[in-house]
């Protein structure tokens, strides 16, 4: 592990852990430290606005760092006075495990954006707070595909950082999979640049990274396409709800293979379940996530809850279509969503369970996630047994020997097995050694 130094130069001696902090205050003590682009200010709901407000932390001061050294120095800065952080680069992240009052900092690392190509297109450099947008449009440009995320809206790195779910899965991996090294800025304040050779960190990172660090930057794969390489087939089926039972089987049915290269002919089984509605045609790479676009919408309240599936089963799903037709039935509730999202894991599990912390490779099929959407809090409370109801159900035919959640869908009341794995405790070991003080204890603490 490769590393520069920053000396811990901030112990000011003034208790911040309990007061509001303010951001003159904040100014005096750190401005002088930063690149002259950082940002400190106070907190605006609008201008950091979040993808839910269920849960979401509200803190006193957020800093916009200039330069990756920066987090660096804001790290020190809030460890030797003990003051609470947490970072936000596409603020999505929906677990109600963030615990940021006003007395805290929000290093706003959305700064960090920049997307570099290497010159044959075979490696991407990004910044930790670049968009999945950013990551897909660079790639186009330059003719290279990059394992993202399906919404353009959430941080590349968020995604990558819990697993990485992506419309290349099939082909390439997880993100985790697709990691070359990142720059880390770990509890110490150090900036340290992390590869496969930091063996535990390295596999500790990839599924419980927001645990370990922040990272500043990562070097990525990417895949050099010519135009057509860009082309896929997207769209939606739509059905009625009485056809629920078959829509299930046909998914369970469906073995989905690397490339699905003839398009409609490979999904021939869902045409002929006769959609009421079919949008599905080629698009390129720049359009891929255009039909999730509505999904981006941030505000109001979205309390998820999630569950790892071995199989579909027919007769749940029928009572969670149910469970929804009532639910949407209540005034301000019509956003809610129900989604279910398989995709082709052959490549995927062509990596060892063992080479990453990411749980649950080669156990879950299918991943459902129930999201109460609302804007009236005085629905909160309805909305979460909702949620947990539904939940219940999918657990009942997981056909799993235990709970899985994948880490960036779960909703933080889980246990550690659920989201971790078998690893729990060989992610322990490496959190005492690299942050024993638990300084980044804001996403399923470890
Ligand atoms: C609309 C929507 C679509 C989604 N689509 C997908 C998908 O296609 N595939 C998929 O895998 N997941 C998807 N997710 C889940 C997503 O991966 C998580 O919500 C993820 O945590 C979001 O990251 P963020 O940077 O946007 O959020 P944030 O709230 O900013 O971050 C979430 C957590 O990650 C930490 N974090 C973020 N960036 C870094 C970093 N650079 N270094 C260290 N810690 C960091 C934060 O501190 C926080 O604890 C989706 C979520 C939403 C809401
Ligand atoms: C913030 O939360 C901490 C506990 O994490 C608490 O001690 C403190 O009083 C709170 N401060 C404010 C300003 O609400
Ligand atoms: C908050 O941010 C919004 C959007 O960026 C801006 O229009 C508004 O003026 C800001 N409010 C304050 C008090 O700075
Ligand atoms: C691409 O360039 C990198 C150096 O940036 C080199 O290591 C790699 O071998 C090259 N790959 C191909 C396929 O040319
Ligand atoms: C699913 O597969 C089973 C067993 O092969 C078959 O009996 C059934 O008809 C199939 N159903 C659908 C909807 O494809
Ligand atoms: C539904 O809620 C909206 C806004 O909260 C309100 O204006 C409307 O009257 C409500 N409709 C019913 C049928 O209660
Ligand atoms: C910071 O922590 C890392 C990981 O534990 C360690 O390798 C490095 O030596 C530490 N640096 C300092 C200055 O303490
Ligand atoms: C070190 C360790 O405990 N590794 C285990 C992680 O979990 C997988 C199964 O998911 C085991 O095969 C490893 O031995």
């Amino acid at each position: 592990m490769a590393g520069r130094i920053v000396l811990s130069l901030f112990a000011t001696g003034f208790a911040y852990a309990a007061a509001a902090l303010s951001p003159a205050h904040v100014n005096r003590d750190l401005r002088s430290f930063l690149s002259s682009s950082a940002v400190i200010d106070g907190y605006n709901a609008t201008a950091y606005a979040r993808w839910s407000n269920f849960d979401a932390p509200h803190p006193g001061v957020v800093i916009s760092p200039g330069s990756e050294q920066d987090v660096a120095t804001i790290v020190s800065y809030c460890t030797s006075n003990k003051i609470p952080f947490l970072t936000q680069s596409g603020a999505h992240g929906w677990a109600n495990t963030f615990q940021l009052n006003e007395s805290g900092i929000l290093i706003n690392i959305k700064s960090l954006d920049s997307v570099v190509f290497n010159a044959n297109k075979t490696e991407v450099t990004v910044g930790g707070g670049v968009a999945i947008s950013d990551v897909i449009s660079a790639g186009s440009k330059a003719g290279a595909l990059v394992q993202t995320g399906n919404c353009n809206c959430v941080g590349a790195l968020g995604a990558i950082l819990g697993g990485g779910y992506g419309n290349l899965l099939g082909l390439v991996g997880f993100g985790v999979d697709n990691l070359l090294s990142v720059n880390l800025v770990l509890a110490n304040g150090t900036l340290a640049n992390i590869t496969p050779k930091d063996k535990d960190l390295w596999w500790a990172l990839r599924g419980a990274g927001p645990n370990f660090g922040i990272v500043t930057s990562a070097k990525v794969k990417s895949y050099p396409v010519s135009s057509s390489g860009q082309t896929a087939w997207f769209g939606q089926l739509v059905y009625s709800g009485s056809k629920v039972e078959e829509v299930v089987q046909t998914i369970q049915n469906t073995t989905l293979k690397p490339k699905m290269s003839e398009g409609r002919a490979a999904f021939m089984a869902f045409l002929e379940l006769g959609p009421s509605q079919d949008t599905t045609t080629e698009l390129q790479y720049p359009h891929w996530n255009d039909g999730a676009a509505s999904f981006c919408e941030k505000g109001g309240y979205k309390p998820s809850y999630s569950v790892g599936l071995a199989n579909m089963h027919p007769t749940t799903w029928r009572q969670v279509w149910n469970e929804y037709v009532s639910w949407v039935s209540i005034n301000g509730t019509g956003n809610s969503i129900i989604l279910m999202e398989a995709y082709s894991l052959e490549k995927a599990r062509s990596f060892a369970p063992s080479s990453s912390s990411f749980a649950w490779r080669n156990d879950v099929n299918f991943n459902a996630v129930v999201i109460p959407w609302y804007y009236d809090t005085r629905l909160g409370s309805k909305a979460q047994s909702w949620g947990r109801k539904v939940r219940n159900m999918w657990r009942e035919t997981d056909d799993l020997a235990a709970p899985a959640s994948y880490v960036n869908f779960a909703h933080g009341d889980e246990t550690l097995h659920t989201v971790y794995g078998d690893n729990v405790s060989r992610l322990k070991k490496v959190k005492k050694e690299i942050d024993p003080n638990s300084v980044f204890n804001q996403w399923f603490e470890i």
